[in-house]
């Protein structure tokens, strides 16, 4: 399978690729940190003896994912598989005393970015009548929680996308699956904190949390289902998480 995805210079997009990789699909990952991607390209090859494709972008320019749509379409061919994973979160603020950059880079990003991504690539599934597209969403767009706000809105619209995409897609033999991860280790947590280990690190304290792989596991599993088989939507959390809002410890399940 051809395997197209975004934000794979580092947690779960990395891990999707190199889950794929691994399995010896072609991967073209995207990402703005081009010295990761050309990296993983050295580590793909050495690994698994694959010549990865890698594009470095920014998936809010727009004029770069139309560009980049060219080169898939000369160089590769349709994507089997496009994950759209690049995303963040910035801050954790009540709306009154939210930063309003930091509101926009997360709906340019989270938001804009998808759908750039999706209206550039999609058309080319289509044609081939084949598919597969997976957002990553989060338990986020599932229920909101304090200070979240604006990423939680971001994930709530992605969440709306994806179901939107499967109805508007359903002739053409396009699956469309979202994939709601809850807490899980990767720099999520760095960036949202703008790079403060302390306050990124005890967000995962006293419990295990998923790791990126559990993530690209589950991909890879619905991803491998049969053609008739789409699973549309599917929450994912740790097991000491219950939702968004709700979870606990190790000494608390201990203690209970
Ligand atoms: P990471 O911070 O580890 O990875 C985020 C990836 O997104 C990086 O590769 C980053 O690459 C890329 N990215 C960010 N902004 C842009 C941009 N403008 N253009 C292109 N790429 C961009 O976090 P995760 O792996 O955890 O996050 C991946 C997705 O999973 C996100 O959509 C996030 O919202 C979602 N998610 C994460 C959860 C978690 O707890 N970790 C839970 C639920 C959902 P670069 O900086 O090189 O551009
Ligand atoms: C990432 C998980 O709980 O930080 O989407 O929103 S959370």
């Amino acid at each position: 399978m051809k395997v197209f995805i975004t934000g794979a210079t580092s947690g779960i997009g990395a891990a999707a690729a190199r889950k794929f990789a691994g399995h010896g699909h072609q991967v073209w990952v995207t990402g703005r940190r081009k010295e990761r991607l050309e990296s993983m390209k050295t580590e793909f090859k050495n690994d698994f003896g694959i010549e990865m494709h890698y594009t470095q972008l920014d998936v809010r320019d727009l004029e770069a994912v139309k560009q980049l749509e060219s080169a898939i379409a000369q160089q590769w061919g349709a994507p089997d598989i496009i994950i759209n994973n690049a995303g963040l979160a910035l801050g954790l603020s009540t709306i009154d005393e939210g930063d309003i950059t930091e509101w926009d880079t997360m709906i340019d990003t989270n938001i804009k970015g998808l759908l750039y991504i999706t209206r550039c690539l999609a058309p080319l599934m289509k044609k081939q009548k084949q598919g597969h597209i997976f957002n990553i969403g989060s338990t986020a767009g599932k229920v909101v929680y304090p200070n979240g706000n604006v990423y939680c809105a971001t994930k709530h619209a992605v969440a709306a996308l994806s179901e939107s995409m499967r109805i508007d897609l359903l002739n053409y033999n396009i699956k469309v699956t979202a994939i709601n991860p809850g807490m899980v280790d990767t720099e999520f947590s760095l960036v949202r904190f703008n790079g403060d280990e302390a306050r990124a690190g005890a967000t995962y304290l006293g419990f295990e949390p998923l790791h990126a792989a559990d993530i690209a596991d589950t991909i890879y599993y619905c991803a491998t289902l049969p053609p008739h088989v789409c699973i549309n939507d599917l929450t994912i959390t740790c097991t000491r998480q219950a939702n968004g809002i709700f979870k606990t410890t190790d000494e608390t399940v201990m203690n209970a």
